[in-house]
């Protein structure tokens, strides 16, 4: 039913490093192909700028030394009171959306709150960002969320990021998931 295009953008245009599927060196996350994670180039092995992921409007996108391999650093150009956020460059899926819809990543940063989003995109120019906030720290923690989709929305994306930072806080991102939950609790991954 719900067919998913998650190609990584360097398996079109160049090799990607490592070997796939071990979590650390690869441009997709073949791990559970039962239940595939569509987030693009997951842990932030492939480009540089991370291929697959665009920078915040606010904020800067480059690699760093990730939890496993790379990571995504973004860097807030200023204070603001909204989120900045790091957003997949394509959707993660896309029409028809429904179901239970489940979504993951590592973060750690200097900045107050991390935010994760499920981004639906209704067509028109009408988004609706489902979105979980928690307290982000120096340490590596993982943060999750979820949405429920009615097959009223045309696309789907992710971001990661935080809310609220003050100019030059950072935040990392690492191994970000997304999948469609068959059992509705997010459980598969
Ligand atoms: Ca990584």
């Amino acid at each position: 039913m719900n067919r998913i295009l998650a190609l990584p953008l360097c398996a079109v245009l160049t090799a990607c490093p490592g070997p796939a599927g071990d979590g650390s060196g690869a441009c997709s996350d073949d791990t559970n192909p039962a239940v595939p994670n569509v987030a693009p180039n997951p842990g932030f092995e492939c480009g540089s700028p991370p291929d697959g992921w665009n920078a915040p409007l606010l904020g800067t996108l480059e690699v760093t030394a990730g939890r496993t391999g790379n990571a995504a650093k973004v860097t807030a150009k200023t204070a603001t009171q909204g989120v900045v956020t790091l957003v997949s460059a394509e959707p993660v899926a896309a029409s028809p959306l429904n179901g239970t819809w489940c979504a993951s990543a590592w973060l750690r940063g200097t900045a107050e709150n991390a935010v994760i989003v499920l981004r639906r995109d209704k067509g028109g120019g009408s988004l609706l960002d489902e979105s979980f906030f928690q307290p982000l720290t120096a340490e590596w923690t993982k943060i999750s969320n979820s949405a429920q989709l009615d097959g009223t929305d045309a696309k789907l994306y992710v971001a990661a990021g935080v809310r609220a930072p003050q100019k030059d806080q950072v935040v990392e991102v690492d191994d970000v998931q997304v999948w469609k939950s068959t059992s509705g609790r997010c459980d598969e991954r």
